[in-house]
């Protein structure tokens, strides 16, 4: 099945200079991008997008480092994109992250990550809607 999943390069990714550095994995690992911007959160934004998790202990510093600074959000394209992007950026926790994923090789710690991917393949179609209108997905290449 072709699914669509949401990377977000966050902040703690620019602010270290590595976006190039995962953009290239992305592409290396097969996913087509079907959309992306450079833009910042604000802390309404930031609360919707992570609601799912408005009841976890982490959930108000959550928010805070995502709006911290600039993220890249990228729309991406692959046969079963969502598993094979959580596999590609590894565990949440980037020290438990297997050798060579995303998250290990750039991530500082459990909260500052590195890099978002959907859970779930409804989630991967909601959460790229989030961040792009239809008529920003280029489907023609
Ligand atoms: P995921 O990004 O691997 O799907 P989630 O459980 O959905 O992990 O959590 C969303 C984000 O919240 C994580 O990527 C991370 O930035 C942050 N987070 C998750 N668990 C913790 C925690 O225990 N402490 C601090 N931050 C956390
Ligand atoms: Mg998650």
């Amino acid at each position: 099945m072709v699914q669509r999943t949401l990377a977000i390069i966050k902040p703690d990714s620019v602010e270290k200079k590595v976006i190039g550095e995962i953009i290239k994995r992305i592409e290396e690992a097969g996913f087509k991008i079907l959309a992306m911007k450079y833009t910042k959160l604000t802390e309404e934004q930031a609360k919707s997008f992570y609601e799912i998790h408005k009841d976890k202990p982490f959930y108000n510093d959550l928010v805070k480092y995502m709006t911290s600074g600039p993220i890249v959000p990228i729309a991406l394209e692959k046969e079963n994109a969502v598993e094979e992007f959580r596999t590609l950026i590894g565990s949440t926790d980037p020290t438990k992250a297997e050798e060579g994923t995303i998250r290990k090789l750039f991530g500082t710690n459990i909260e500052r990550n590195a890099i978002h991917g959907s859970d779930s393949p409804e989630n991967g179609e909601k959460e790229v809607l989030f961040f792009f209108s239809k008529s920003e997905i280029v489907y023609n290449y």
